[in-house]
């Protein structure tokens, strides 16, 4: 069926409202959009790797999740579905469970639970393929707990771990390409995506790594206003920069077949993204300018490799 954007958002909303998250958080907006791919009658056991989005939406005894949900720690979320996944089979085998009961197990994590301190548990459910959905809520860099840096969070962004000042130009290092990585685990479905106007892209691979049977994973692009420093509502621009300067490009990984689902027609410089952050306010100081160059450098390096991998 064709993509319906109106029919889309007006599907029932599976985090309910009344949760802490800040008002216009990424992450937020990742979670409704992925749930809302799920199909009407459909089962879904949640997981969440602790973070922002594990603190602000679940504060035992409530919780905003109108299906089953696990609170994780940041290790073994990966795991922890994993065995849901496992149970639910051998429950339905055994006849405890209704045959034709469709049930979808998705957990969320943040870059910090995802790129670093779960992914080993994360490896290991991707490499047995699981029938499920990790999906990694990236806004680079340990939110909850004061904005320390991940191996996500991109080359020279100002974070309390990385200080810019007159002894640092920011974080040292290029961020994790964890979406490659996990394609190298060869599962069916990899996907990279962040919110573009219709949310068409996120949508349409919600669906896909939810109903494509074994081990799915998103990585979604989720700007934190507070730790990238922006204006709430420049949120939309920010992923749209994102991605028409490619330090965020589109795409799938299908059967290992790798597939570009978006290319600009005029590829962006990427001080267009980044001067619209507080993050990387220092770069734009008189004679940082190499910074910058180096920072293009980086992007224009992924991006041709990602062309060859697409063909
Ligand atoms: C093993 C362990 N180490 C540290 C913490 C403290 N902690 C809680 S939330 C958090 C940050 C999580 O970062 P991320 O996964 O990127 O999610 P975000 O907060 O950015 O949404 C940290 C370090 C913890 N709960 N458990
Ligand atoms: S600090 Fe950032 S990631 Fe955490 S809830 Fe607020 S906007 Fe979201
Ligand atoms: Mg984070």
């Amino acid at each position: 069926m064709a993509y319906n954007f109106k029919e889309t958002m007006n599907r029932p909303e599976r985090l309910a409202p009344g949760h802490r998250m800040c008002a216009g958080c990424g992450g937020t907006i990742a979670v409704r959009n992925v749930l809302r791919a799920l199909h009407e009658g459909d089962r879904a056991v949640i997981g969440n790797a602790t973070g922002c989005l594990e603190v602000s939406t679940f504060t035992y005894p409530y919780v905003a999740y109108e299906d089953s949900y696990i609170h994780n720690a940041f290790e073994n979320a990966g795991a922890t579905m994993a065995g849901v996944e496992g149970a639910y089979n051998a429950l339905k085998r055994a006849g405890k469970l209704p045959a034709d009961q469709n049930t979808k197990f998705i957990t969320f994590g943040g870059d910090g639970g995802t790129y670093d301190i779960g992914f080993q548990s994360l490896s290991g459910a991707m490499e047995r393929n699981h029938d499920m959905v990790y999906v990694c809520y990236d806004n680079g860099a340990y939110m909850n707990t004061g904005i320390q840096r991940s191996s996500a969070t991109p080359m020279f962004a100002d974070t309390t771990t990385t200080p810019a000042g007159t002894q640092s130009n920011g974080k040292p290092q290029n961020r994790k390409d964890l979406a490659t990585i996990i394609a190298a685990h060869d599962v069916p479905y990899v996907a990279q995506t962040t919110f573009q106007p219709n949310f068409k892209d996120l949508h349409t691979k919600a669906e896909k790594a939810i109903y494509t049977p074994g081990a799915a994973f998103l990585n979604i692009m989720a700007p934190c206003p507070r730790g990238w420093r922006y204006e709430t509502q420049d949120i939309m621009e920010i992923c749209r920069l994102g991605v028409e300067t490619c330090y965020w490009p589109l795409f799938e990984v299908v059967e290992g077949k790798w597939i570009l689902n978006y290319q600009p027609k005029n590829k962006l410089p990427i001080e267009d993204w980044l001067v619209k952050q507080g993050r990387f306010k220092h770069l734009f100081k008189k004679g940082n300018e190499y910074l910058i160059e180096a920072f293009q450098k980086e992007v224009d390096r992924r991006w041709e490799d990602l062309l060859k991998r697409c063909n």
